[in-house]
Protein backbone atom coordinates (compact mmCIF):
# COMPACT_ATOMS: atom_id res chain seq x y z
CA UNK A 1 0.00 0.00 0.00
CA UNK A 2 1.17 3.50 -1.02
CA UNK A 3 1.48 6.47 1.35
CA UNK A 4 0.18 9.68 0.16
CA UNK A 5 4.11 10.96 -0.24
CA UNK A 6 4.67 8.00 -2.44
CA UNK A 7 1.95 7.84 -4.53
CA UNK A 8 2.36 11.84 -4.62
CA UNK A 9 5.47 11.34 -6.32
CA UNK A 10 4.10 8.98 -9.08
CA UNK A 11 2.61 12.29 -10.50
CA UNK A 12 4.72 15.20 -9.99
CA UNK A 13 6.87 15.33 -13.27
CA UNK A 14 4.22 14.82 -15.14
CA UNK A 15 3.12 17.84 -17.38
CA UNK A 16 5.39 20.18 -15.17
CA UNK A 17 6.62 20.64 -11.80
CA UNK A 18 6.36 22.24 -8.08
CA UNK A 19 8.44 25.23 -9.15
CA UNK A 20 7.21 25.99 -12.62
CA UNK A 21 3.16 24.81 -12.75
CA UNK A 22 1.46 22.13 -14.64
CA UNK A 23 -0.20 22.41 -17.94
CA UNK A 24 -1.93 19.18 -18.38
CA UNK A 25 -4.98 20.16 -20.79
CA UNK A 26 -7.23 17.54 -21.80
CA UNK A 27 -6.67 15.17 -25.10
CA UNK A 28 -3.07 15.83 -24.83
CA UNK A 29 -0.11 13.53 -24.59
CA UNK A 30 0.44 14.75 -21.15
CA UNK A 31 -2.67 13.91 -20.00
CA UNK A 32 -2.42 10.66 -21.71
CA UNK A 33 0.18 9.76 -19.24
CA UNK A 34 -2.31 10.78 -16.74
CA UNK A 35 -4.46 8.25 -17.65
CA UNK A 36 -1.79 5.83 -17.98
CA UNK A 37 -1.21 6.10 -14.19
CA UNK A 38 -5.11 6.01 -13.45
CA UNK A 39 -5.47 2.68 -15.28
CA UNK A 40 -2.22 1.54 -13.48
CA UNK A 41 -3.59 2.11 -10.07
CA UNK A 42 -6.94 1.12 -10.80
CA UNK A 43 -5.43 -2.64 -12.26
CA UNK A 44 -2.88 -2.66 -8.98
CA UNK A 45 -5.98 -2.28 -6.82
CA UNK A 46 -7.98 -5.12 -8.47
CA UNK A 47 -10.66 -2.20 -9.75
CA UNK A 48 -12.66 -2.46 -12.98
CA UNK A 49 -11.35 0.11 -15.16
CA UNK A 50 -13.54 1.96 -17.51
CA UNK A 51 -13.86 5.28 -19.71
CA UNK A 52 -17.59 6.18 -20.22
CA UNK A 53 -18.23 8.10 -23.79
CA UNK A 54 -17.34 11.21 -22.26
CA UNK A 55 -14.20 9.80 -21.51
CA UNK A 56 -14.49 10.25 -17.63
CA UNK A 57 -12.19 7.53 -15.93
CA UNK A 58 -13.94 5.40 -13.85
CA UNK A 59 -12.07 2.77 -11.06
CA UNK A 60 -15.06 0.68 -9.14
CA UNK A 61 -14.45 -1.19 -6.35
CA UNK A 62 -17.36 -3.65 -5.38
CA UNK A 63 -15.48 -6.57 -3.35
CA UNK A 64 -19.47 -7.93 -2.63
CA UNK A 65 -20.23 -7.81 -6.12
CA UNK A 66 -23.36 -6.10 -4.65
CA UNK A 67 -25.84 -4.59 -7.61
CA UNK A 68 -27.64 -1.01 -7.30
CA UNK A 69 -25.87 2.66 -7.19
CA UNK A 70 -22.32 3.65 -5.80
CA UNK A 71 -21.70 5.98 -3.94
CA UNK A 72 -18.96 8.40 -6.08
CA UNK A 73 -15.45 9.74 -5.38
CA UNK A 74 -13.08 11.44 -7.50
CA UNK A 75 -12.39 15.03 -9.05
CA UNK A 76 -10.09 15.80 -12.59
CA UNK A 77 -6.56 15.11 -13.65
CA UNK A 78 -6.48 18.39 -15.94
CA UNK A 79 -4.86 21.66 -15.02
CA UNK A 80 -5.19 25.32 -15.76
CA UNK A 81 -2.02 26.60 -17.90
CA UNK A 82 0.99 26.71 -15.16
CA UNK A 83 -1.68 25.78 -12.37
CA UNK A 84 -0.15 23.91 -9.05
CA UNK A 85 -0.58 20.21 -8.89
CA UNK A 86 -3.07 19.65 -6.22
CA UNK A 87 -6.12 21.23 -7.83
CA UNK A 88 -7.81 18.11 -9.19
CA UNK A 89 -5.22 15.35 -8.62
CA UNK A 90 -5.58 15.52 -5.26
CA UNK A 91 -8.91 14.80 -5.31
CA UNK A 92 -7.93 11.33 -7.63
CA UNK A 93 -4.65 10.27 -5.55
CA UNK A 94 -7.34 10.72 -2.32
CA UNK A 95 -9.85 8.37 -3.72
CA UNK A 96 -7.15 5.35 -4.63
CA UNK A 97 -5.81 5.78 -0.92
CA UNK A 98 -8.90 5.82 0.75
CA UNK A 99 -9.74 2.76 -0.95
CA UNK A 100 -6.44 1.23 0.66
CA UNK A 101 -7.84 2.69 3.86
CA UNK A 102 -11.05 0.88 4.00
CA UNK A 103 -9.19 -1.90 2.77
CA UNK A 104 -6.77 -2.26 5.89
CA UNK A 105 -9.97 -1.39 7.68
CA UNK A 106 -12.19 -4.56 7.06
CA UNK A 107 -14.85 -2.98 5.32
CA UNK A 108 -16.80 -4.23 3.27
CA UNK A 109 -18.51 -1.55 1.52
CA UNK A 110 -22.73 -2.34 0.77
CA UNK A 111 -22.67 -0.92 -2.13
CA UNK A 112 -19.82 0.46 -4.77
CA UNK A 113 -17.52 2.67 -4.15
CA UNK A 114 -16.70 4.27 -7.69
CA UNK A 115 -13.61 6.67 -8.35
CA UNK A 116 -13.82 9.42 -11.38
CA UNK A 117 -11.73 11.04 -12.87
CA UNK A 118 -13.67 14.14 -15.25
CA UNK A 119 -12.36 15.68 -18.13
CA UNK A 120 -11.58 19.05 -19.04
CA UNK A 121 -12.97 20.42 -15.81
CA UNK A 122 -10.60 23.74 -16.19
CA UNK A 123 -11.89 24.07 -19.12
CA UNK A 124 -8.35 25.04 -20.40
CA UNK A 125 -8.39 23.77 -23.80
CA UNK A 126 -12.18 24.17 -25.24
CA UNK A 127 -13.10 27.14 -22.82
CA UNK A 128 -16.03 25.14 -20.91
CA UNK A 129 -15.34 25.24 -17.37
CA UNK A 130 -16.55 21.48 -16.25
CA UNK A 131 -17.01 19.84 -19.85
CA UNK A 132 -16.95 16.24 -18.81
CA UNK A 133 -19.35 16.43 -15.80
CA UNK A 134 -21.92 18.80 -17.85
CA UNK A 135 -21.79 16.41 -20.94
CA UNK A 136 -22.40 13.70 -18.02
CA UNK A 137 -25.76 15.69 -16.64
CA UNK A 138 -27.02 16.80 -19.98
CA UNK A 139 -26.41 20.51 -19.15
CA UNK A 140 -24.16 20.67 -22.39
CA UNK A 141 -25.24 19.83 -25.60
CA UNK A 142 -22.91 17.44 -27.46
CA UNK A 143 -23.06 18.42 -31.04
CA UNK A 144 -21.78 21.77 -29.57
CA UNK A 145 -19.01 20.40 -27.63
CA UNK A 146 -18.16 18.15 -30.71
CA UNK A 147 -17.27 21.89 -32.47
CA UNK A 148 -15.60 23.56 -29.83
CA UNK A 149 -12.03 25.06 -30.96
CA UNK A 150 -9.12 24.88 -29.03
CA UNK A 151 -6.26 28.04 -29.92
CA UNK A 152 -4.49 25.85 -32.72
CA UNK A 153 -7.70 25.32 -34.10
CA UNK A 154 -8.24 21.89 -33.29
CA UNK A 155 -12.05 20.72 -32.54
CA UNK A 156 -12.67 19.08 -29.86
CA UNK A 157 -14.23 15.84 -32.02
CA UNK A 158 -10.14 15.76 -33.37
CA UNK A 159 -8.36 16.22 -30.06
CA UNK A 160 -10.70 12.97 -28.58
CA UNK A 161 -10.46 11.23 -32.45
CA UNK A 162 -6.62 11.59 -31.79
CA UNK A 163 -6.67 9.60 -28.77
CA UNK A 164 -9.10 6.59 -30.26
CA UNK A 165 -12.36 8.11 -28.32
CA UNK A 166 -15.63 8.05 -30.15
CA UNK A 167 -16.63 11.49 -30.50
CA UNK A 168 -20.21 10.67 -30.82
CA UNK A 169 -20.82 8.68 -27.66
CA UNK A 170 -20.25 12.49 -26.07
CA UNK A 171 -23.88 12.52 -23.73
CA UNK A 172 -25.79 12.07 -20.65
CA UNK A 173 -24.74 8.96 -19.07
CA UNK A 174 -27.63 7.68 -16.36
CA UNK A 175 -27.02 9.11 -13.02
CA UNK A 176 -29.10 6.87 -11.58
CA UNK A 177 -26.03 4.93 -11.06
CA UNK A 178 -24.96 7.42 -8.28
CA UNK A 179 -26.15 7.46 -5.09
CA UNK A 180 -23.66 10.24 -3.90
CA UNK A 181 -20.59 12.71 -5.14
CA UNK A 182 -17.88 13.08 -2.53
CA UNK A 183 -15.25 14.86 -3.99
CA UNK A 184 -12.16 15.77 -2.22
CA UNK A 185 -9.87 18.84 -3.36
CA UNK A 186 -7.30 21.50 -1.99
CA UNK A 187 -8.96 24.65 -0.98
CA UNK A 188 -8.14 27.47 -2.84
CA UNK A 189 -8.19 30.54 -0.62
CA UNK A 190 -7.25 30.83 2.94
CA UNK A 191 -10.32 29.82 4.34
CA UNK A 192 -9.67 26.80 6.19
CA UNK A 193 -7.34 27.16 9.12
CA UNK A 194 -7.68 23.42 10.15
CA UNK A 195 -6.96 20.30 8.01
CA UNK A 196 -10.11 19.21 6.50
CA UNK A 197 -13.12 20.92 6.28
CA UNK A 198 -16.56 20.19 4.53
CA UNK A 199 -17.82 22.59 1.70
CA UNK A 200 -21.14 24.00 1.89
CA UNK A 201 -21.93 25.82 -1.33
CA UNK A 202 -20.33 27.35 -4.44
CA UNK A 203 -20.64 30.72 -5.69
CA UNK A 204 -22.45 31.48 -8.69
CA UNK A 205 -20.15 31.99 -11.26
CA UNK A 206 -19.39 32.13 -15.37
CA UNK A 207 -17.07 33.06 -18.01
CA UNK A 208 -17.66 35.07 -20.85
CA UNK A 209 -15.88 36.51 -24.11
CA UNK A 210 -15.60 39.59 -24.79
CA UNK A 211 -14.90 40.97 -28.63
CA UNK A 212 -13.45 43.66 -28.85
CA UNK A 213 -13.04 45.41 -32.70
CA UNK A 214 -12.01 48.34 -34.39
CA UNK A 215 -9.81 49.58 -37.22
CA UNK A 216 -6.15 47.84 -37.50
CA UNK A 217 -4.17 50.53 -38.96
CA UNK A 218 -0.52 52.00 -38.58
CA UNK A 219 1.18 53.19 -34.77
CA UNK A 220 3.28 56.09 -36.36
CA UNK A 221 1.16 57.88 -39.12
CA UNK A 222 -2.79 57.46 -37.65
CA UNK A 223 -3.73 60.70 -35.72
CA UNK A 224 -4.98 59.88 -32.61
CA UNK A 225 -8.63 61.81 -33.04
CA UNK A 226 -8.29 59.31 -35.90
CA UNK A 227 -8.38 55.76 -34.18
CA UNK A 228 -10.99 53.32 -33.47
CA UNK A 229 -8.59 51.17 -31.19
CA UNK A 230 -10.22 48.38 -29.43
CA UNK A 231 -7.67 47.74 -27.05
CA UNK A 232 -8.42 50.89 -25.51
CA UNK A 233 -12.28 49.70 -25.41
CA UNK A 234 -10.73 46.49 -24.03
CA UNK A 235 -8.76 48.23 -21.23
CA UNK A 236 -11.50 50.37 -20.03
CA UNK A 237 -13.51 47.08 -19.62
CA UNK A 238 -10.92 45.41 -17.85
CA UNK A 239 -10.65 48.39 -14.98
CA UNK A 240 -14.89 48.42 -14.89
CA UNK A 241 -15.01 44.81 -14.10
CA UNK A 242 -12.62 45.26 -11.39
CA UNK A 243 -14.77 48.41 -10.16
CA UNK A 244 -17.85 46.51 -10.93
CA UNK A 245 -16.83 43.92 -8.28
CA UNK A 246 -15.34 45.97 -5.34
CA UNK A 247 -18.93 47.63 -5.90
CA UNK A 248 -20.55 44.57 -5.72
CA UNK A 249 -18.30 42.69 -3.52
CA UNK A 250 -18.18 40.31 -5.89
CA UNK A 251 -14.78 38.69 -7.77
CA UNK A 252 -14.54 39.73 -11.46
CA UNK A 253 -10.88 38.57 -13.59
CA UNK A 254 -9.61 38.91 -16.92
CA UNK A 255 -6.68 36.69 -17.19
CA UNK A 256 -6.50 36.07 -20.85
CA UNK A 257 -6.42 38.09 -23.72
CA UNK A 258 -5.65 37.96 -27.18
CA UNK A 259 -4.88 40.52 -29.78
CA UNK A 260 -4.61 40.49 -33.58
CA UNK A 261 -2.35 41.40 -35.12
CA UNK A 262 -0.47 41.60 -31.88
CA UNK A 263 2.34 43.71 -33.16
CA UNK A 264 3.86 46.82 -31.21
CA UNK A 265 3.49 49.11 -34.69
CA UNK A 266 0.20 48.63 -35.22
CA UNK A 267 -3.10 49.70 -33.63
CA UNK A 268 -5.32 46.16 -33.31
CA UNK A 269 -8.47 45.86 -35.60
CA UNK A 270 -9.32 43.11 -32.25
CA UNK A 271 -9.07 42.30 -28.97
CA UNK A 272 -10.59 39.06 -27.27
CA UNK A 273 -10.58 38.86 -23.50
CA UNK A 274 -12.32 36.79 -21.36
CA UNK A 275 -14.00 37.70 -18.30
CA UNK A 276 -14.58 35.56 -15.18
CA UNK A 277 -16.63 37.13 -12.71
CA UNK A 278 -18.34 35.45 -9.66
CA UNK A 279 -20.65 36.33 -6.71
CA UNK A 280 -22.61 35.24 -3.68
CA UNK A 281 -25.91 34.99 -5.28
CA UNK A 282 -26.86 35.32 -8.66
CA UNK A 283 -28.45 38.17 -8.39
CA UNK A 284 -25.65 40.42 -7.70
CA UNK A 285 -23.33 38.47 -10.48
CA UNK A 286 -26.53 39.46 -13.30
CA UNK A 287 -26.22 43.18 -11.72
CA UNK A 288 -22.41 42.97 -11.93
CA UNK A 289 -22.76 41.77 -15.66
CA UNK A 290 -25.61 44.04 -16.57
CA UNK A 291 -23.63 46.97 -15.03
CA UNK A 292 -20.43 46.10 -16.40
CA UNK A 293 -21.87 45.35 -20.09
CA UNK A 294 -23.91 49.04 -20.16
CA UNK A 295 -20.44 50.67 -19.57
CA UNK A 296 -18.75 48.89 -21.75
CA UNK A 297 -20.83 49.98 -24.59
CA UNK A 298 -21.02 53.12 -23.74
CA UNK A 299 -17.17 53.35 -23.73
CA UNK A 300 -16.93 51.42 -27.37
CA UNK A 301 -19.27 53.98 -28.51
CA UNK A 302 -16.63 57.09 -27.23
CA UNK A 303 -13.96 54.93 -28.79
CA UNK A 304 -16.02 53.90 -32.26
CA UNK A 305 -15.35 50.23 -31.80
CA UNK A 306 -17.84 47.52 -30.97
CA UNK A 307 -18.10 45.00 -28.56
CA UNK A 308 -19.77 41.28 -28.40
CA UNK A 309 -20.01 39.82 -25.10
CA UNK A 310 -20.91 36.18 -25.20
CA UNK A 311 -21.45 33.59 -22.15
CA UNK A 312 -18.82 30.38 -22.63
CA UNK A 313 -20.32 28.72 -19.48
CA UNK A 314 -22.54 30.16 -16.37
CA UNK A 315 -23.48 28.11 -13.09
CA UNK A 316 -25.72 28.90 -11.15
CA UNK A 317 -26.43 28.99 -7.22
CA UNK A 318 -25.13 25.54 -5.62
CA UNK A 319 -25.41 24.69 -2.20
CA UNK A 320 -24.73 20.42 -1.67
CA UNK A 321 -26.90 18.25 -0.12
CA UNK A 322 -28.08 19.55 3.59
CA UNK A 323 -27.99 15.55 4.06
CA UNK A 324 -24.63 14.48 3.34
CA UNK A 325 -23.39 17.46 5.58
CA UNK A 326 -24.70 16.38 8.26
CA UNK A 327 -23.60 13.26 7.77
CA UNK A 328 -20.27 14.04 7.17
CA UNK A 329 -20.38 16.44 10.51
CA UNK A 330 -21.01 13.51 12.57
CA UNK A 331 -18.65 11.46 11.07
CA UNK A 332 -15.79 13.94 11.24
CA UNK A 333 -17.05 15.34 13.93
CA UNK A 334 -19.39 18.63 14.55
CA UNK A 335 -16.81 21.15 14.33
CA UNK A 336 -15.18 20.25 11.85
CA UNK A 337 -15.96 23.74 9.83
CA UNK A 338 -18.34 24.30 7.01
CA UNK A 339 -17.65 26.46 4.16
CA UNK A 340 -18.37 27.94 0.86
CA UNK A 341 -15.92 28.26 -2.08
CA UNK A 342 -15.89 31.02 -4.97
CA UNK A 343 -14.13 28.04 -7.08
CA UNK A 344 -16.40 25.98 -9.54
CA UNK A 345 -15.77 22.02 -9.38
CA UNK A 346 -17.62 19.13 -11.08
CA UNK A 347 -19.28 18.37 -7.51
CA UNK A 348 -20.97 21.72 -8.74
CA UNK A 349 -22.35 20.40 -11.81
CA UNK A 350 -23.49 16.84 -10.43
CA UNK A 351 -24.97 18.33 -7.19
CA UNK A 352 -28.55 19.72 -9.06
CA UNK A 353 -28.59 15.62 -9.99
CA UNK A 354 -27.47 13.62 -6.95
CA UNK A 355 -26.69 14.30 -3.36
CA UNK A 356 -23.22 15.91 -3.61
CA UNK A 357 -20.30 17.11 -0.79
CA UNK A 358 -17.21 18.27 -1.19
CA UNK A 359 -14.36 18.13 1.74
CA UNK A 360 -11.38 21.00 0.99
CA UNK A 361 -7.64 20.02 2.26
CA UNK A 362 -6.41 23.23 4.06
CA UNK A 363 -4.02 25.49 1.50
CA UNK A 364 -1.71 27.07 3.33
CA UNK A 365 -0.25 29.51 0.81
CA UNK A 366 -3.74 30.70 0.13
CA UNK A 367 -2.89 30.26 -3.32
CA UNK A 368 -4.52 28.10 -5.87
CA UNK A 369 -4.15 28.00 -10.23
CA UNK A 370 -0.61 29.07 -9.90
CA UNK A 371 2.66 27.13 -9.21
CA UNK A 372 2.13 28.17 -5.45
CA UNK A 373 -0.34 25.94 -4.74
CA UNK A 374 0.36 23.70 -1.77
CA UNK A 375 -0.98 21.29 0.63
CA UNK A 376 1.02 19.97 3.40
CA UNK A 377 1.16 16.18 3.50
CA UNK A 378 0.57 15.26 6.85
CA UNK A 379 -3.07 17.31 6.02
CA UNK A 380 -3.72 15.61 2.69
CA UNK A 381 -2.73 12.26 4.93
CA UNK A 382 -5.80 13.82 7.30
CA UNK A 383 -7.82 13.96 3.81
CA UNK A 384 -7.34 10.57 2.88
CA UNK A 385 -8.28 9.34 6.24
CA UNK A 386 -11.33 11.89 6.62
CA UNK A 387 -12.66 11.00 3.14
CA UNK A 388 -11.92 6.99 4.02
CA UNK A 389 -14.22 8.15 7.40
CA UNK A 390 -16.89 9.41 4.54
CA UNK A 391 -17.27 6.43 1.85
CA UNK A 392 -17.09 4.23 5.19
CA UNK A 393 -20.71 5.96 6.09
CA UNK A 394 -22.09 7.03 3.20
CA UNK A 395 -21.60 3.23 1.62
CA UNK A 396 -21.69 0.74 4.57
CA UNK A 397 -24.92 2.34 6.41
O1 LIG B 1 -12.17 27.83 -12.21
C1 LIG B 1 -12.51 27.23 -11.19
O2 LIG B 1 -13.17 27.71 -10.31
C2 LIG B 1 -12.09 25.85 -10.96
O3 LIG B 1 -11.02 25.73 -10.14
N1 LIG B 1 -12.32 24.92 -11.93
MN1 LIG C 1 -9.16 24.81 -10.77
MN1 LIG D 1 -10.40 21.65 -9.34
MN1 LIG E 1 5.86 50.11 -42.22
Amino acid sequence: MSSFTDLWREISDIGGSPSEGYVRFAWTAVEWELRTWFRAQAKARDLEFEVDGNTTMWATWNPGGVPGPAVVTGSHLDSVPHGGGYDGPLGVVSAFLAVDELRRRGVVPARPIRIAAFAEEEGSRFGVACLGSRLMTGAFDPERARTLTDSDGVTLAEALAGYDFDPARLGPAPLSDVAAFVELHVEQGRALTVPVGIGSSIWPHGRWRMDFTGEGNHAGTTLMGDRHDPMLTYAFAVLAANKEARTHGAHATVGRVAVHPNATNAIPSRVTGWLDARAASASTLDDLLSGLSAKIATRAGKDGTTVTITAESTTGEIGFSDALIERCLTTLGEKTPVLPTGAGHDAGVLSAFVPTVMLFVRNPAGVSHAPAERADDEDCEAGVEALADVLAELACR
